[in-house]
């Protein structure tokens, strides 16, 4: 069952989320244009670059939280921070086995910081020697990584920063930058410039641009629309998220007006307390508390936790991008290696659950887990119950008022009675979870779910 919107789409975004293209591009384009983020739900981020060097420590001190800003939180002139340049040699890197990883995972696309905020590229740009050309690797970075994806059938996406703390012309000089050199920075110019570098990011045919670092004052509403259609010009079947422009609402991540530009709402480190129908959206978070490698954060969520993230996402109709950050040398760290084994384990017998689903047809999470749903062939439902607290006897699906057709476990098609009683259905359980994590019920029914 697709969750229909129960206002016109035009009406709706108006009302609450991201802005569909308000010109040329119908609906149904539109939806075409989305189609396979939203069958996706599930992709991984990858923050990388000259931070994974120093790795959360400068001059001594070890600094919390995101530590890819360690040139702001360390306040480093880019003239102290430049030698970091030739200290990156990711001699370790695999772009093959990070692809194999993530598909395993289930994660159907993958999205590369092509630069962060500190301006510096992963790929040989011929718009700056601020770059892994001029690091002893040398070699261009995405190039592998385009290839591998290509090979497993995994989108390559960008995250592209629009703050960009290296180049001259960047309009918001903070002090310790050290390169305000140019008295009055010309954001013509820096805008230029961007453009040129995402025009070199285009050739590697992303999926997605996950544009960031669009809140400071240097950057227009004007600029980011701008922007956005520049792109959408060049590449049609682009997909690029609201922070190309400046209309979310900060870390919650949902346009505040229709006005502002963006395919998608972008929640970071939060999952909303219900999806809205009709409306884009992906939550973005880390499996520690950083999202560039920090050599001393441990404070990594377990298994269990990424997975039920994954699914409680899935079940209000988003998308979950995890993130890793790997190290100098080029590896993922193994408590993310072995995370993604743990979700590629679960995804293994459950991705059903998740990969082209929509979101459950119950108005709150039921008080056993989550829901997600798929219309089937026929028009009738198959509804993916995902139970985290295992009920003792029966499973109790409260205010579905739909005829019930066949219930089964997902991980062995083992049949389970149902019961209709009062306008409930209920399910007779086996005494024990096929699966601590989440055991998935599978439970078909006539026509579109109906909730009381
Ligand atoms: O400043 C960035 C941060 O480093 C990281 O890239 C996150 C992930 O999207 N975005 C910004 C913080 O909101």
């Amino acid at each position: 069952m697709n969750f229909k919107p129960l206002l016109s789409m035009a009406a709706l975004t108006a009302a609450l989320g991201c802005a569909l293209p308000a010109h040329a591009e119908t609906k149904a384009e539109h939806d075409a244009r989305m189609g396979w983020f939203r069958e996706a739900r599930f992709g991984m981020f990858i923050h990388w670059g000259l931070y994974a060097v120093p790795a959360g420590e400068w001059n001594g001190k070890k600094y919390g939280g995101g530590v890819e800003w360690i040139q702001s939180m360390a306040k480093i002139p880019t003239a102290e921070y430049s030698p970091l340049l030739q200290q990156f040699n990711p001699v370790k890197y695999d772009a093959e086995a990070w692809v194999s990883l993530a598909k395993e995972a289930g994660m159907k696309y993958i999205v590369i910081t092509s630069k962060h905020h500190d301006g510096f590229c992963l790929w040989d740009s011929a718009q700056t020697d601020w770059d892994v050309g001029s690091t002893p690797y040398r070699k261009d970075l995405l190039k592998p990584l385009a290839a591998a994806c290509a090979k497993h059938g995994v989108r390559l996406c960008f995250y592209h920063s629009i703050m960009d703390w290296h180049h001259p012309e960047w309009g918001d000089k903070a002090p310790w930058r050290g390169n305000a050199a140019t008295a009055k920075p010309d954001m013509d110019k820096f805008t230029a410039y961007l453009k040129a570098e995402l025009d070199e990011l285009l050739a590697y045919q992303p999926g997605i641009l996950w544009f960031d670092g669009e809140w400071e004052g240097a950057w227009t509403h004007e600029r980011g629309v701008d922007l956005y259609d520049y792109l959408r010009k060049k590449s049609p079947s682009l997909i690029i998220n609201n922070r190309v422009d400046k209309g979310r609402n900060g870390m919650a991540g949902f346009n505040s007006d229709s006005k502002f530009k963006g395919d998608y709402c972008t929640p970071e480190q939060e999952i909303p307390a219900s999806g809205l129908p009709g409306i884009d959206w992906e939550s973005c978070m880390t499996m520690n508390d950083t999202w560039g490698y920090s050599a001393h954060d441990q404070a990594w969520k377990s298994t269990e936790m990424l997975v039920r993230n994954l699914i409680d996402i899935a079940s209000k109709g988003g998308n979950y991008l995890l993130n890793v950050g790997p190290t100098g040398e080029g590896l993922i760290p193994a408590p993310s290696v072995e995370r993604l084994q743990g979700i590629a384990a679960w995804m293994k017998v459950n991705g059903a659950a998740i990969h082209g689903t929509s979101a459950s047809p119950f108005p709150t999470a039921p008080e056993w887990g989550r829901c997600t749903t798929r219309t089937l062939p026929d028009g009738n439902t198959r509804l993916y119950l995902q139970v985290f607290k295992w009920p003792a006897g029966k499973l109790v699906l409260p205010g579905l008022t739909n005829e019930p057709i066949k219930a089964t476990l997902l991980a062995n098609d083992a049949s389970l009675p149902i019961d209709q009683d009062g306008g409930h259905l209920s399910i007779h359980l086996p005494s024990q979870a096929a699966d601590p994590i989440a055991t998935v019920v599978v439970l078909d029914v006539k026509g579109a779910a109906k909730v009381q």
